[in-house]
């Protein structure tokens, strides 16, 4: 399907919801329902995203939802799949699971993993704030090196003791050699929406990795959000990659990376780290760029 921008302003399924000022998931959701219009039935576990769109008996999508447990979203979506194939609904429904990064990968890991190797008919997006936001930032699988979160407070435990590196969704989800997978950022809308169309056109289970600044956890002005989204895509921290036909691409490989100084000194979760720490991050940096280039770029 090709994304036709003009028809998409009217188009909003995602109304009235009460996130923080400048939050990357609510961008992220709000710019894939617009892909996918009204014939969508989304699911979403505990997580920020719950939390301020639907608490009983409100809710601030326009499409059919359910809220689930933690560790079952992705069970719920494969339910909700086989639920529609046996009403007969039309191809063109789209089961939506949604999940924050902790209930993606770690607490509903073994979910998405169950509903990736039965091929489920399923579009996965996990927003990535990088951390489990609604109940006060705490450190996920997902939590960047020398973030500073709750459980990983500024010292040993956020540089190292407690806080490694984060687990890659992307190499998980591809390993199960699903029909579609893809990373994607908040602020680069385009992508976001291509690839969601793209999903959307394609059967079985499809998985969307999407970095979703956090202006409340990460500390930052609520109107960088952007910003700092491209910072990250910009110095190698976040990449865009498609998978497709066991086919690995990335979608945007910067001329030059930018130093990662510039992007860790933009929010308060690193500003405890010295600058020593700043350049084992680049070098971090550079090592999983290396071995992304090696094993994705065309
Ligand atoms: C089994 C279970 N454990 C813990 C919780 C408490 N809890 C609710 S939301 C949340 C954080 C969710 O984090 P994440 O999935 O990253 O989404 P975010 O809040 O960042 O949007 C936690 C720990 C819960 N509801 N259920
Ligand atoms: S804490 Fe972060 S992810 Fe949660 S609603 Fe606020 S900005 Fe969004």
């Amino acid at each position: 399907m090709a994304v036709n921008y003009k028809d998409l302003s009217d188009q909003e399924l995602l109304y009235g919801a009460k996130m923080c000022q400048g939050c990357g998931a609510a961008v992220a959701v709000r710019l894939a329902l617009k892909i996918l219009g009204e014939k969508t039935c989304a699911a979403y576990p505990a997580c920020c995203f719950a939390a301020t769109t639907s608490v009983y008996p409100q809710s601030a999508l326009f499409v059919n939802n359910a809220v689930t447990a933690f560790p079952a979203l992705a069970s719920t979506a494969s339910g909700m799949a086989v639920a529609a194939e046996a009403l007969g609904w039309d191809e063109d429904v789209t089961i939506l699971a949604i999940g924050g990064d902790g209930g993606t990968v770690d607490i509903g890991i073994q979910a998405l993993s169950g509903a990736a190797e039965r091929n489920d008919n399923i579009l996965y997006l996990c927003y990535d704030n990088e951390a489990y936001m609604n109940t006060g930032v705490q450190r996920s699988g997902s939590t960047p090196y020398g973030a500073s979160t709750t459980t990983t407070p500024a010292g040993p435990c956020s540089i190292g003791e407690k806080n490694t590196f984060r687990k890659n969704l992307f190499d998980i989800i591809t390993a199960h050699r699903v029909p579609y997978a893809a990373t994607a950022s908040v602020s680069y809308p385009r992508d976001l929406m291509e690839k969601i169309a793209r999903a959307k056109d394609v059967r079985g289970c499809r998985v969307i990795h999407v970095s979703a600044p956090c202006p409340t956890g990460w500390g930052f002005d609520p109107a960088k959000t952007i910003e700092i989204g491209r910072m990250a895509v910009e110095c190698g921290l976040w990449y865009l990659a498609e998978y497709e036909n066991d086919q690995i691409k990335l979608n945007y490989v910067p001329k030059v990376l930018k130093p990662v100084g510039e992007y860790i000194r933009s929010q308060k979760r690193f500003k405890h780290l010295k600058d020593e720490e700043v350049a084992r991050i680049s070098e971090i940096r550079d090592e999983e760029w290396e071995r992304l280039m090696k094993r994705y770029a065309e």
